[in-house]
């Protein structure tokens, strides 16, 4: 690593595990510097054991590599459903955390998806070069549900163009195919297969029907009142991940979609440890997302950063993007994450740097002659080539900028421990200026 590169976002790629057909190796020799895990073995809900952390932790320092952010802790369905013993979930989420700010690790990403934690609808889209993409057509999943999930109104929510689409596209399709398409879609939990059918997925459903947009919202709001004073108290910054994709699926809630959501949850339980892990992929899948904008507006809030883009198509369906095409300004993107950066460091924070990750790539070359990945978009090949562009994009950013105006000196490594002292650390954030006028607003 040169000066300049240390100055640009942390280069992260994501690893699942000692099963990852991905070794360590590997993601060294991509050059990333660190990497985003989970202990993927714990059932959800559950507590991780201190000693488990320390394992993992060592593996992955032993590989000459850094576990900068865990993705994810998961929440169990009760916590989003607000059922179940939610006390004892709540004890456990509170203790993990502690014991992942024990050993030094103080970024934790997770979502609040209800059901599935993302969709597609083809997990081998062949693009002109004859590289393979993830892809979600919403005339192909309205299928899915009128045809093999049988969900009661499903109709209301598709175009009358897209259930003839879909109703056509069905109907072309072999019973392997409609069996092989119907997996696909209820099978792609991040990490770990929960071997879900049709009918477990009719009842997770059901455990929603009482549940709409409010009271999903209350039911993250309560989970950020049990967890959220804990983070702070230990240094942890949680990062809650945009919903994939942006919109309603399956008739359920989806509330971390927009800005309009991610300012209402930021404020809502307003600290600096309640943040956000910034998707470009996940928010460009929805038109009206400026991401731009998006990120300039959390900047503060932004605790861990996923750099992938999306290619939308006019019937409403969208495919995964090379990272630096699609319908995302990546360039635009990337320069006001690094404009957040060098304002944390200008204010003397020592944990001024952002950990970003690939988020996916295509299957491309070697990798497509390998069985079909465990983990669907984590190729090996595909997100190192998106890592490398990406580096790239930073050092032509940086270049543009000493030739344009100071620059900052160049930073020292990064300490290879993120122990984080929460007084220090957490208290320079600033937080939000519109949350921050909101509340003095209130206390007038
Ligand atoms: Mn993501």
């Amino acid at each position: 690593m040169n000066n300049t590169q240390s100055t640009f976002l942390e280069e992260s790629f994501r690893w699942y595990g000692p099963t990852d057909p991905v070794p360590l190796a590997y993601i060294r020799q991509a050059g990333a510097t660190a990497l985003f895990t989970s202990l993927h073995q714990i059932p959800y809900g559950e507590l991780w054991p201190r000693e488990a952390i320390r394992e993992r932790k060592a593996a992955v320092e032993a590989a000459g590599l850094k576990w900068t952010a865990v993705e994810s802790v998961p929440v169990h369905e009760d916590i989003k459903t607000g059922r179940g013993d939610l006390k004892t979930l709540f004890r456990n989420y509170r203790e993990t955390l502690g014991h992942l700010a024990a050993e030094g690790i103080s970024t934790v990403v997770y979502n609040f998806m209800p059901v599935l934690d993302w969709i597609r609808t083809d997990l081998r889209y062949v693009l002109p070069d004859g590289s393979e993409c993830l892809r979600f057509d919403p005339s192909q999943f309205a299928a899915f549900e009128l045809f093999a999930l049988q969900r009661p109104g499903a109709e209301a929510d598709y175009t009358a163009e897209q259930l003839e689409r879909g109703a056509r596209w069905w109907r072309g399709l072999d019973e392997d195919a409609r069996a092989a398409f119907v997996q696909n879609v209820i099978d792609v939990f991040p990490g770990c297969k929960m071997g879900l059918t049709l009918e477990g997925m009719r009842a997770m459903l059901a455990r929603y029907s009482h549940l709409n947009n409010d009271g999903l919202v209350h039911n993250l709001a309560r989970f950020h009142e049990a967890v959220i004073p804990t983070a702070e108290a230990v240094g942890v910054r949680l990062a809650i991940h945009p919903d994939d994709p942006p919109f309603s699926v399956l008739g359920l809630p989806r509330i971390v979609s927009t800005a309009a959501d991610v300012q209402a949850l930021l404020q809502r339980v307003d600290s600096p440890a309640n943040g956000l892990c910034f998707c470009t992929g996940s928010f460009s899948a929805r038109p009206a997302n400026d991401l731009v904008a998006m990120v300039k507006q959390f900047a503060p809030r932004i605790h861990a950063v996923h750099l992938r883009s999306t290619q939308r198509l006019p019937d409403g369906s969208f495919y995964e993007a090379d990272h630096l095409a699609g319908s995302v300004d990546m360039a635009a993107v990337v320069r006001a994450l690094l404009d957040e950066q060098d304002r944390r460091r200008a204010e003397g924070r020592a944990d001024w740097r952002l950990p970003f990750r690939p988020d996916h790539g295509h299957t491309m070359m070697d990798d497509l002659a390998k069985p079909a990945p465990a983990n669907p978009g984590y190729s090996c090949i595909g997100r190192a080539r998106g890592l490398a562009e990406l580096r790239g994009l930073m050092h032509g950013l940086r270049h543009a900028e000493r030739a344009g105006r100071p620059a900052l000196p160049p930073a020292q490594a990064h300490p290879h421990s993120t122990h984080m002292r929460p007084e220090k650390q957490l208290h320079h954030t600033r937080p939000l200026p519109s949350v921050a006028g909101r509340v003095e607003r209130a206390a007038l």
